[in-house]
């Protein structure tokens, strides 16, 4: 087992044990299963692409496809074979998928091309209207596709994902995902779940099978109209291998006019890996880093030094010509990043409005605050500053937090250290007075945090390196 488990990392045996067809859960709310949709739905392409996947678990995905969706509604499976070398995806699958009762069509890609570049290939050869990407590992549950397609007949710009449930990659149990958690992502531009806010769940009034506004999207599974596909942009072809190809889709048809949405009522499981099983032609980092540059420069506007700060060695990593997307944002006349910000993700670990960005720096002792590797309820510390951003990047918010990503330093601990803590927006221990005279940050917390103590004795300054005066 584990050696299997090395091949693709999860646990082969576990999967090859399991039938193609198995029955799984159905795990949608009551209010979900009751659902009337329209007749008439558009109908749609799938495409999935691989590298090197599983037997078992791109065929287990397939099967689920073809058994669990109206047969009118799937019109083909389009398989994009991004250059595996494994035998057994060559002829093998090509006679097992022709015995199938949906047509199921085989691309190649002659070299190695990402699954950016290789969704692309697949998506231009669709004949659906609307095209379901999922990823090789997926497997869809009753009723998946009706309330995707219908959201989409409703609104053609709606850009819309199941709710993912995770198959483990242990035991290939399967479980349900939360409806209460959306798309975000961090400073360094990961992908993150985050809790569903209040503001949300107010705009649904409770109807937790009405689908969710999110920020961002996961990435591998979702369903959009064919040729609002196309108006929009595809993809940026210039990036590779894996990374980044879905916070550009999500600030993108955002900004430009469309909407992002799970649909709660849709339920497809995907194995989630803790590792990647193949390799990065170019290396790991520099591959999704370049992506993510792409995306920063072409959808972020200022708001790209939050990334460039905390990873000051990404700026080194060449990312090719953006020019062409840059013209598509001109031509689709696509609304700023602070609009993004504002509007669709006002929670988000960026702060829409701030004084600062950078490190916090005692000029004496030449120490930075240090938020300990982001753990939450850590009290904060003072090292030596190491200009590598990081764990020593702070946001002087104009909410007077002081932040890193989603957590805020908070003097909530009476007589305790001051740790950091999720961001409340609510002021009280979270609000921070700056004043280069007196320097009342540290002052007014000597007392009850013994890191600060010396603050008495000398001047901190928050060390600006990118002052905003004009927000
Ligand atoms: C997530 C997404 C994935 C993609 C990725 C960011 C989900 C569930 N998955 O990562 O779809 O958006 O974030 O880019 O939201 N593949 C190729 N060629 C390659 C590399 C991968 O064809 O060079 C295939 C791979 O076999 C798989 C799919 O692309 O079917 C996604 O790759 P992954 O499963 O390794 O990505 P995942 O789920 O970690
Ligand atoms: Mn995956």
């Amino acid at each position: 087992m584990k050696e299997l488990f090395k091949i693709n990392q999860f646990n082969l045996m576990a999967s090859d044990m399991i039938a193609l067809n198995r029955s799984l859960p159905d795990v949608r709310l009551d209010g979900c299963k009751t659902k009337v949709y329209p007749d008439e739905l558009p109908n749609t392409s799938v495409v999935i692409v691989f590298h090197n996947e599983a037997w078992s678990t791109l065929l287990r995905t397939v099967h689920s496809v073809i058994n669990r969706s109206p047969r009118h509604l799937l019109l083909e499976i389009l398989l994009v074979d991004d250059a595996s070398e494994r035998d057994f995806l060559k002829e093998k699958l090509e006679n097992y998928v022709r015995i199938l009762d949906v047509p199921v069509r085989i691309l190649r890609m002659e070299q190695r091309s990402g699954l950016i570049r290789a969704r692309l290939r697949g998506a231009a050869a669709t004949r659906g209207q609307v095209i379901t990407f999922l990823d090789a590992h997926c497997e869809c549950t009753a009723g998946w596709l009706e309330p995707l397609l219908a959201r989409i007949k409703e609104d053609r710009k709606a850009v819309v994902c199941p709710i993912i449930d995770v198959i483990s990659d242990d035991t290939f149990e399967y479980m349900a995902g939360s409806d209460m958690t959306y798309g975000g992502f961090n400073w360094k531009l990961n992908f993150r779940w985050y809790p569903v806010p209040q503001r949300e769940m107010d705009r649904r009034k409770g109807d937790r099978t009405l689908p969710v506004r999110t920020p961002t999207m996961a990435g591998g599974l979702f369903s959009i109209d064919r040729t609002y596909f196309e108006e929009i942009g595809t993809y940026d072809p210039g990036m590779d291998i894996w990374g980044g190809e879905n916070l550009e889709m999500s600030f993108r048809v955002w900004q430009c006019g469309g909407s992002l949405e799970i649909v709660t009522c849709s339920h497809v499981g995907h194995v989630f890996r803790k590792a990647t099983p193949y390799s990065f032609p170019g290396g790991t980092g520099q591959v999704i880093n370049k992506n993510n540059r792409r995306l920063a420069e072409v959808w972020m506007d200022d708001f790209k030094d939050f990334f460039y700060i905390i990873s000051p060695g990404v700026v080194k990593v060449e990312y090719g010509d953006v020019s062409s997307r840059k013209t598509l944002r001109e031509a689709l006349q696509c609304k700023p990043f602070s609009w993004y910000l504002e509007n669709i993700y006002p929670d988000s670990q960026i702060p829409r409005r701030y004084f600062s960005l950078g490190e916090i720096r005692n000029v004496e002792t030449n120490q930075c605050l240090d938020n300990m590797g982001r753990k939450e309820n850590e009290k904060v510390g003072f090292f030596n500053c190491h200009g590598m951003g990081g764990n020593q990047v702070f946001s002087y918010t104009a909410d007077k937090e002081i932040r890193t990503d989603d957590l805020c330093l908070d003097v909530s601990r009476l007589n305790g250290p001051i740790v950091m803590l999720k961001c409340h927006h609510m002021k009280g221990n979270q609000m921070f007075e700056y004043d280069t005279e007196v320097c009342t940050l540290v002052l007014e917390l000597s007392m009850s945090c013994p890191v600060f103590s010396f603050c008495n004795k000398f001047f901190v300054q928050s060390f600006i390196k990118y002052e905003k005066t004009d927000y």
